[in-house]
């Protein structure tokens, strides 16, 4: 394969961060980032400049405004704004610059609220959204139809892929705006320190979710790059394997290692009931994920020590 010169927006966050582990040292790739202080991403002539300047042979695009459940709703105009501005201004500068090949990253809760399980890519536009994340939903499914249109229009090869919930290293671990695994895992280690009785998980406990540890994300994108992967309808990525909210409190109480009580918050919200998604596509191309839930979140949390994550977040 030809030295591919793949700009990677976003790459100090969680997806952007596992693509670089995997690229920086990968001959077939010299990887361009630009951190925000170099390149504002909301600003649509920097980001023209940019890429007539770079005109890189390849963009992913794992930049956007993302956060769990509490944050979807606390912040749902930011969240809107923030990614629908981001992304035109990439896939378009992209499109203007001649970027053939384009990766966005779309979300599970694109997909309707009571969709049948496991979720499959024919079922995008088939029902209502679940509300708690409708407003980033909406500028998921624009982005997808975007990458769709300048496909049709200017002969693009723009994927969209849908992975599952994600978690992993150089995630938000912020108490009220975190995913849940982030969100938990934090919460079990302060309680282990603070020896205190009892955790509060959110919600009932019942919804389902399936897991995707992001370097195996990354993985698959980079699978799909160089099979020169094509088509304007999504893809879903995901591991396959699916718990219970409650199961996975239960994994991360044990993995970090705190014996008291579960007490579940049922005045919080708990999403959709359930999201599976159907991988078949993926499972075609011979592709599946390699991490285990558990294994997954014990990388994550010794790496939150290793880091001192806790540390430079305070909670609450
Ligand atoms: O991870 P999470 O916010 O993602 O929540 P969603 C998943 C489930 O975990 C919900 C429960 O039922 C929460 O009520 N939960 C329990 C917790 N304890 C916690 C906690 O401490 N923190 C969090 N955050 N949840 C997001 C969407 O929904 O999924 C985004 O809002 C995005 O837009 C993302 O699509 C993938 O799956 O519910």
């Amino acid at each position: 394969m030809k030295r591919q010169v793949l700009y990677i927006a976003g790459h100090t966050g969680l997806v952007g961060s596992a693509l670089l582990r995997r690229t920086i040292r990968d001959e077939n790739y010299a990887v361009i980032t630009r951190t925000r202080a170099e390149l504002d991403l909301m600003n649509s002539d920097s980001v023209a400049e940019f890429m007539q300047q770079e005109s890189p042979d390849r963009v992913i695009i794992a930049a956007g405004r993302v956060g769990g459940i509490l944050a979807n709703q606390t912040y749902c105009g930011e969240f809107i704004h923030q990614n629908l501005t981001i992304q035109n201004n990439l896939i378009h500068q992209s499109m203007k610059a001649g970027v053939k090949s384009l990766v966005f990253l779309g979300s599970s809760c694109m997909y309707p609220k009571h969709c049948p399980q496991p979720m499959s890519e024919s079922a995008l536009l088939t029902g209502l959204l679940e509300e708690t994340n409708l407003p980033y939903a909406i500028a998921k499914i624009s982005g997808w139809g975007m990458c769709q249109a300048y496909n049709q229009q200017y002969g693009m090869n723009y994927m969209t892929a849908i992975p599952a919930n994600l978690y992993g290293r150089n995630d938000n671990f912020h108490p009220q705006d975190s995913h849940v695994i982030p969100g938990m895992i934090r919460r079990f280690h302060e309680a282990k320190i603070q020896q205190l009785k009892e955790v509060v998980v959110w919600g009932t406990g019942k919804p389902k979710r399936e897991f995707l540890l992001s370097d195996d994300l990354a993985d698959a994108l980079l699978f799909l790059l160089e099979k020169n992967y094509h088509s304007s309808q999504p893809i879903n990525i995901g591991s396959g394997q699916e718990v219970s909210i409650s199961e996975l409190a239960e994994t991360i109480k044990e993995i970090v290692g705190f014996d008291g009580h579960l007490i579940f918050d049922t005045h919080k919200p708990d999403g959709m009931p359930l999201k599976r998604l159907d991988n078949s596509q993926m499972e075609k191309l011979a592709w599946s994920a390699k991490t285990s839930l558990a294994e997954g979140i014990q990388k994550v949390y010794e790496w939150c020590l290793n880091s001192k994550i806790f540390e430079k977040i305070p909670f609450y």
